[in-house]
Parts: structure tokens; sequence; C-alpha cells
């Protein structure tokens, strides 16, 4: 039985350690950081890809003085007005932990940056909610998984002692 207890353990262990991943690192707009895009729709662009999760950092690239961060309700994103901002930060490089689930925008202030398209939207998920993302957009790569193969010998060992246990039965 208690080689049972180990397979089931070792079946379980890879589900349990990607549920545990850590809260990933998104750096907006990849190598192209965060400034007016070439094309306007960049950054919708670029998020539509990804999964947000909650405490997950959004790190905006941008060097002090030419641009800047201003959080806003969607009102003023899609109107690129930073009315009732309820963040403004003109420090260059700033990290953003997205602490609430929901839709979060954010534009640049300065002169019609938000116009030529530096604005993003994006939609925070509950941490726990099943992960269907392919990889992280963390800047440390991740290993690649080995579950799948552990999981299924284990699984395969799994049936085996379940299948002689009740072919022991039978026999005796
Ligand atoms: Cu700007």
């Amino acid at each position: 039985m208690a080689n049972t207890c180990l397979s089931l353990a070792a079946l379980f262990l890879p589900f349990l350690l990607l549920r545990c991943a850590t809260a990933a690192v998104h750096v907006v707009g990849d190598s192209t950081g965060w400034r007016i895009p070439d094309n306007a729709q960049f950054y919708t662009t670029w998020v539509s890809d990804k999964t947000f999760r909650l405490n997950d950092t959004l790190s905006f690239q941008f060097a002090t003085g030419q641009h800047d961060v201003v959080k806003v309700p969607k009102a003023s994103y899609d109107s690129c007005s930073e009315n009732s901002n309820t963040l403004k930060v003109t420090t260059g490089p700033y990290n953003y932990t997205l602490n609430e689930t929901g839709s979060h925008y954010f534009i640049c202030s300065f002169g019609q940056h938000c116009q030529g398209g530096q604005k993003l939207a994006v939609v925070v998920s509950d941490a726990s909610s099943p992960t269907s993302s392919p990889s992280p957009t963390s800047s440390t790569p991740q290993p690649p998984p080995p579950p799948s193969s552990a999981a299924s010998r284990a699984f395969a060992g799994f049936i085996f002692i379940v299948a002689s246990v009740a072919l022991g039965n039978l026999i005796l």
C-alpha cells in the first residue's frame, strides 16, 4: 500500500508544482518597451496572447522625462485623457504589481503619445484559476516541464499495482 501512496504522490506532484508557479513579470512591449509604438495597435496585440494573473508585475521600461505611466479609468483610456487618474508615475522604469483582478488601464500623458497608441489595457484573472496560458512571459526562462512523462510513468505504476492487487484477489 505504501507503493500506491508513493505513486499517487508522484502522480500529483507535477500538478502541485504547476499550481504553485510564481507570479510572472511582464515587460510591457517586450523589447519595444513603453513608448509610442510604430503601430497604434501594438500594445493591444502585445496583450492578446498573454495571461495576466493576480500579483504578476507589469514592468514599464521608459526613460524618465520622456514618458510616464498614468493609471486611468476606462473612459479616460478610451479618450486618452488623464482625468480621474489613480496613479501617475514619472520616473522610469516602473514596476506595477497587478494587485486586483479585473481590467487595468494605463496611458502615457506626454503630448500625443496615447493617441499614437501608447496605451495599455490588461485584464487580470485570479491566480488560482486553471492555467491555460502557453509559457509565462517571465524574463527568466523556465526549465522545460518534465511532468507528462513522469506523471504517465507514475500512473502506469499505479495501474499496475491496482491490477496486481485485483489479480491477487482473483487468484486467492
Ligand atoms: Cu509617452
